[in-house]
């Protein structure tokens, strides 16, 4: 047949931005190794590290076989010796020694079920396990503790929240928010961001963008009640303010992070009669899903899009690829030229790709 172009690992770019990653990984044994030592070094506040192994990790997702020899590896870009003694170690023993002290690590335990909480991140983590607190149970007992709203919702709905939200359920959140928000500003624009828009099957949250055409400065769409529990971020955002050049900066438009209540139809699995309409009193017939909402005018829509679709890698790696190739300045709003003083306009993302000479990357190719 015709030529398969081969496989150069020089040629690898060390941006994910110019990489299209599906979420078919052939290297889920690396990766999954990778991440853990990653999240390790993040409780740790080691952000260079922990960098190190989220790019080798995608830079392994990237790849269309499975690596089985250390040659296999040569010449590709973020793999570091750290990362190399653990993909060595795999290849040779079929798992990592490291990778099983993190999972053994006492800390790295508690802080794994302690982020695991809506609104508990590593700040908490840490004053926690620095007061002794080891389990979820000793934080729950615990009276002395000074909760935050947020957190004691995360509690509350703990175990809805933690069982993965799938792609049906998306669906059927996707159809309220969008009828609910039609409701109150009916020209809305209401799209599914994050994992969902890249093609996963499930998800811990589910991403929204909300915009409209004629929407005003600060709409007071979310100040309607439809939710358990809602935590409203007001819009900072600055007319012509330049973009943040850090990596992982939040953006300033008006958002929610909130936890619906999704109706479910209940599932009967009990084939006793007799003990049915005792169950049924019983059983609950919701369950609680973490949703974001972000609000966004309608000139910053493709931004907006862009950086909440993610992956998280794949904005980072746009972000540095902005600043250390283009000499531009990329975040969720805007894009800025450096060298020209401008801020370049977008009405799609199509058009952002093309302000910062990419080839366009489909939401399914940014599994990075
Ligand atoms: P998931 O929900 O765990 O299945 O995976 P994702 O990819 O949906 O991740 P999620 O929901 O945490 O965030 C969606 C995307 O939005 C993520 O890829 C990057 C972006 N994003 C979320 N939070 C922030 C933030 O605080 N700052 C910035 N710059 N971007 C964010
Ligand atoms: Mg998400």
């Amino acid at each position: 047949e015709s030529e398969v172009p081969s496989f150069i690992a020089s040629k690898v770019s060390q941006y994910s931005c110019q990489r299209k990653t599906t979420l078919n990984n052939y290297n889920k044994k690396f990766t999954d190794a990778f991440e853990i030592m990653a999240e390790n070094y993040e409780f740790k506040e080691n952000e260079v590290f922990c960098l190190e192994f989220l790019r080798a990790a995608s830079v392994l997702k990237f790849l269309q076989f499975p690596v089985t020899r250390m040659k296999d590896i040569q010449g590709l870009p973020c793999i570091g010796d750290r990362v190399r003694d653990v993909i060595e170690e795999i290849i040779e023993e079929g798992e990592s020694s490291r990778t099983k002290e993190v999972l053994n690590d006492e800390r790295y335990k508690s802080f794994k079920q302690f982020t695991s909480v809506f609104g508990v991140g590593v700040k908490t983590s840490e004053k926690w396990y620095r007061m002794g607190l080891r389990t979820l149970e000793e934080v729950k007992a615990n009276r002395t503790l000074k909760l935050s709203k947020m957190q004691k919702a995360g509690l509350l709905y703990y175990e809805d929240l933690v069982s993965c939200v799938s792609k049906a359920e998306a669906d059927a959140v996707s159809l309220i928010v969008k009828n609910t928000v039609c409701m109150f500003l009916p020209d809305a624009l209401v799209t599914i961001t994050g994992g969902f828009r890249r093609g996963k099957k499930i998800g811990h949250d589910i991403d929204f963008l909300v915009t409209s055409p004629g929407l005003k400065e600060d709409g007071e769409l979310l100040h309607k009640g439809l939710l358990l529990y809602c935590d409203i971020i007001e819009s900072t955002f600055v007319k012509e303010q330049i973009p943040s050049r850090k990596v992982d900066a939040m953006d300033h438009f008006q958002k929610c992070f909130a936890i619906l209540k999704l109706y479910q139809p209940r599932v009967d699995n009990s084939s006793n009669n007799t003990s049915r309409k005792f169950d049924m009193a019983e059983v609950k017939d919701w369950k609680a899903i973490r949703v974001d909402l972000v609000i966004t005018p309608f000139e910053q829509y493709p931004y907006a899009l862009l950086g909440w679709t993610g992956s998280r890698q794949f904005g980072r790696d746009l972000r540095r690829y902005a600043t250390h190739e283009r000499k531009m300045i990329l975040d969720n709003h805007a894009l800025y030229d450096r060298r020209e003083k401008i801020f370049l306009k977008a009405g799609s993302e199509e058009e952002i790709f093309a302000h910062l000479g990419l080839d366009y990357v489909e939401p399914w190719e940014r599994n990075a």
